[in-house]
């Protein structure tokens, strides 16, 4: 079998999304995410300009050997764009070689270890009655793992609080098209946060698995101020504490909290984890397979964090496609570190451009058994959304300083 062409289809069904479609001599054909929430366009040209070129005429059985040539052939390598690129080509690869051996993806990488793979939603609200409210009902449709993120007392706005209920989308320009300002306080925030978790246990119980984001936004004495003060409320875990470009930061972190700590969603190789791992200082890994390089560089990622104890915990959130989310199911399946896959859902106008095989159940989403990853893309439809830039916003402390957003 050989790749005679590929192709990049960019559609904007609510937001934009990237796929990569690859095209063998035997009319299989199979197809990638490659969407970069901000900076989509970047990878489309990484595509197109320099990586399908060097695909034609290959055997799409050789992913190890793709793989490795387009992660070491660039010369330039790891980051966003690069890896995006890479798992695109990755998941497309696996797609083709499901579907000529007519089997599921995730026969290809162990066969299956579990009958489902729990998922976590998202509830949020303006405040904490609100978010309250939207936990409850994310128990009532059966979620056994809820992520809870609230507006901020005196903050007009902050990370994880959708405009829309069931439905969170961060790309968001203000009126001249440029990125959305959001502002910040830490001390606010901190004061805040534990407040909002004992009232999710005061109200529920102990039975469901609370989950919180605090996307980048502390330094590792913060964070372990309030990791300590989480620990009477039994989080699943406390999320992207602090910017995690300095691994060593979480030295400071453990020291002080048991609260289970995961990171890695901005991250893109194994080696953005190695401090982290070896000593470690992390307990779930958020790297997904599509920032990450794809399934076969998630392969190692996952084997390395089992060696010290350390679970999967992918991000899911709406700017990954739900070809991303369908290499997800089928990578959770496999392995046997599996602890949580984020799915933030996608809309119907998403899911119609994207017809697929998984679905939800009772706090689980499922794959079934078709060949391949169990994805398509209906080109047709998906030529009727344009492409629209969307950034994702910046934050500012109340001082007017530059933040993590
Ligand atoms: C978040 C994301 O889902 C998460 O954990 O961190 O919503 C993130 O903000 C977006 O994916 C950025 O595009
Ligand atoms: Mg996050």
């Amino acid at each position: 079998m050989k790749i005679t062409d590929a192709k990049v289809i960019v559609t904007c069904p609510g937001r934009n999304f990237i796929t990569l479609k690859i095209m063998t001599d035997e009319g299989v054909y199979g197809i990638g995410d490659a969407t970069l929430n901000g900076r989509e366009k970047s990878v489309v040209s990484y595509l197109e300009d320099y990586v399908i070129p060097c695909l034609i005429g290959r055997n799409p059985f050789d992913i190890e050997d793709i793989w490795q040539y387009l992660y070491r052939g660039v010369y330039w390598r790891r980051g966003a764009i690069t890896m995006s690129a890479i798992a695109a080509v990755d998941m497309a690869l696996y797609d083709i070689k499901g579907k000529a051996l007519n089997t599921p993806v995730y026969n290809l990488i162990g066969g299956r270890s579990r009958t489902g793979v729990m998922v976590y939603g998202h509830a949020n609200g303006a405040d904490l009655e609100q978010t309250i409210d939207e936990v409850g009902k994310y128990i009532d449709m059966g979620y056994l793992a809820i992520r809870a993120q609230s507006g901020i007392p005196g903050l007009q706005s902050t990370y994880g609080v959708a405009k829309e209920k069931m439905y969170y989308e961060p790309a968001q320009n203000d009126a001249s098209g440029l990125p959305a300002v959001n502002e910040w306080s830490t001390e606010k925030y901190l004061n805040f946060t534990p407040k909002l978790f004992k009232k999710l246990r005061d109200t529920y119980g102990e039975e469901h698995h609370f989950l919180h984001d605090c996307h980048h936004r502390l330094t590792p004495i913060e964070a372990a101020r309030l990791g300590k003060e989480l620990e009477p409320y039994h989080l699943f875990w406390l999320e992207d504490t602090v910017q995690a470009e300095l691994q060593e930061g979480f030295r400071i972190i453990r020291k002080h909290t048991t609260t289970p700590l995961a990171v890695g969603e901005v991250f893109n190789t194994i080696y953005d984890y190695t401090t982290l791992f070896t000593e470690q200082l992390i307990d779930y890994v958020r790297m997904s397979l599509l920032r990450g390089g794809g399934i076969t560089h998630g392969l190692k990622v996952a084997a390395m964090a089992g060696v010290y104890h350390i679970r999967t915990g992918f991000h899911g959130a709406t700017d990954l496609s739900p070809v991303t989310m369908a290499a997800a199911l089928h990578f959770n399946t496999a392995i046997n570190n599996f602890g949580v896959q984020e799915y933030m859902r996608h809309t119907g106008e998403t899911d119609a451009v994207f017809p697929h095989e998984y679905y939800y159940d009772k706090g689980y989403l499922h794959i079934t058994d078709k060949p391949g990853l169990g994805i398509d893309i209906d080109e047709a439809l998906a030529a009727k959304y344009e492409y629209k830039r969307a950034y994702l916003p910046v934050n500012r402390k109340l001082d007017g300083t530059m933040f993590n957003w």
